[in-house]
């Protein structure tokens, strides 16, 4: 089946038109960043911003500064800002989507590229120019098709973005001589990233709609935007619009470290092209200490229903002893705890928010008992005294809200978190090219070098 929607001729007419606007703004913002980088690494380069220690060496690099991203920032206290702005600011900065009060995905993936907030026009080409590179090969359709359909969706997303590597425009450049070079790399990256977020909805879409609604698959509508057609193409009304928007928005990026967004980073810095990183932050991505979390809450939250409360109401007392039981267990309780934030997430709080103001869903049965947890996990980590920060995850909060609106299939949902985190990691990846940046290499050591550095008082540094 093609979801193409425009005709060659329509391709001509609003291509170069619209190919101006970011990508020219793009250009002016990278070369004027590049002297700073240059200067940071040929002047400052041996100024000293961190030291490494045995636990971070053995336990997962935890706070060593030793990544660059001027796409967003993560706080421990904060949380996250995109491009120095909080998410509220965020939200109420951008120009908004025709009768909503959330922005379009387009108008975000314009703000977290350049920095800038777009005019209502810059907004308007970047829609217009999203139209035309979300048209998704056929081959792309028939990979996913081929394989087992009890596959993960994570696996088929992971699959259907490689497959799409064979037609890479910075692959393709990178091989022909004379056309590529360090200076303008980043134009022929940008061309990937931009197909890649544009097209991965419409793959997101046809997976949920392979897996889980018979094959009933929908073609685009080319006169809504990205949001709004996803809401239309896994069969959903007119109010999953700002889910989506939202949802896809408040997932993009998390600074550098992340799994998704470092593996991704890792991969392209060996010049592999935004097809195969993507696709290897994808599979990041779909471990449960990350995003597959976000299934696993809901899994977490049926099952506990499920076994305490067929024929009573929720009680605190009833939460506590559930989560109690997995911690017995040896497990973790899923949606809580973060590596970098020390307080709740304000991604969960923007969606706690959101529903609070959703009229049916405030009250929805799924939603309160999230809300309970909320109340009474903090406490039980606190006293099983393992996790650095009690406080919940943006994990902790989408998945019912997903529910609610009748997603109900949660193996889907780290697919949706996929589909915004493409958005800040090619970001990253573009400007990563536009900066120059070198192929990821950091330096291992032996556990007796380790042991003997402790035994002198710690390593001597030449
Ligand atoms: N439940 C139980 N134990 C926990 C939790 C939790 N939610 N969070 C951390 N711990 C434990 C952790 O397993 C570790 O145990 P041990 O000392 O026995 O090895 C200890 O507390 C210290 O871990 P931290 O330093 O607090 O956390 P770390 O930075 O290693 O890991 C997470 C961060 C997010 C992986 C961890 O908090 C976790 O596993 N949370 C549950 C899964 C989750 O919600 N992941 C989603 C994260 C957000 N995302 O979308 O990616
Ligand atoms: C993320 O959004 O990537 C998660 O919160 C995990 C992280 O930041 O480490």
């Amino acid at each position: 089946m093609s979801l193409t929607v425009l005709e060659p001729e329509a391709r001509l007419k609003v291509e170069p038109a619209v190919q101006t606007t970011l990508k020219e703004t793009l250009k002016q913002k990278i070369e004027a960043h590049r002297p700073r980088t240059t200067r940071l690494v040929k002047e400052l380069g041996k100024v000293v911003i961190d030291q490494v220690t045995i636990d971070q060496c053995i336990g997962g690099a935890r706070d060593v500064r030793c990544l660059v991203t001027d796409i967003s920032y993560l706080d421990p206290q904060e949380g996250i800002r995109f491009r120095g702005k909080t998410i509220p600011e965020t939200f109420a900065a951008l120009p908004k989507a025709p009768g909503s009060d959330y922005p379009t995905v387009e108008s975000f993936w314009y703000f977290l590229l350049t920095g800038d907030i777009p005019a209502q026009d810059q907004v308007d080409h970047v829609v217009a120019e999203w139209k035309i590179r979300q048209v998704v090969p056929q081959y792309v359709f028939d990979t996913i098709r081929a394989l087992p359909r009890d596959s993960h969706p994570m696996t088929m997303l992971s699959i259907g973005i490689l497959s799409m590597q064979k037609d890479s425009k910075f692959a393709a450049a990178y091989h022909d001589a004379g056309k590529y070079n360090k200076m303008n790399a980043w134009k022929f990256l940008y061309e990937d990233a931009y197909d890649l977020v544009a097209r991965i909805p419409i793959i997101a879409a046809f997976i949920y709609n392979l897996k889980y609604r018979g094959d009933r698959q929908a073609g685009i509508d080319p006169k809504l935007d990205m949001g709004a057609n996803f809401a239309h193409m896994i069969g959903q009304t007119d109010s999953y619009r700002d889910v989506a928007r939202m949802y896809f928005v408040l997932h993009s990026d998390h600074e550098s470290g992340n799994v998704s967004a470092h593996t991704t980073h890792l991969v392209h810095s060996a010049l592999s092209d935004p097809y195969y990183a993507y696709s290897a932050g994808l599979n990041g991505l779909a471990g449960p200490l990350h995003g597959l979390a976000n299934q696993e809450v809901l899994d977490w939250t049926l099952k506990f229903q499920d076994k305490y409360c067929r024929d009573v109401e929720p009680t605190k007392e009833l939460v506590t002893k559930a989560l109690w039981d997995t911690l017995n267990a040896g497990h973790v309780v899923p949606g809580y705890g973060h590596a970098v934030l020390r307080k709740t997430d304000p991604r969960y709080m923007a969606q706690r928010e959101f529903c609070l103001k959703t009229p049916g869903l405030k009250d929805d049965r799924l939603f309160k008992l999230v809300s309970m947890i909320f109340e009474v996990a903090p406490g039980v980590l606190q006293e099983h005294g393992h996790a650095k920060n009690p406080w919940p995850n943006v994990d902790a909060q989408s998945g019912v809200i997903q529910w609610y609106y009748g997603v109900t299939e949660w193996d889907i949902y780290t697919v949706l978190f996929g589909v915004g985190r493409a958005l800040g990691c090619m970001a990253n990846i573009t400007w990563d090219r536009g900066l120059g940046y070198a192929i990821e290499r950091p330096k291992s050591v032996t556990t007796a070098m380790l042991e003997k550095w402790a035994e002198e008082g710690g390593r001597k540094l030449s």
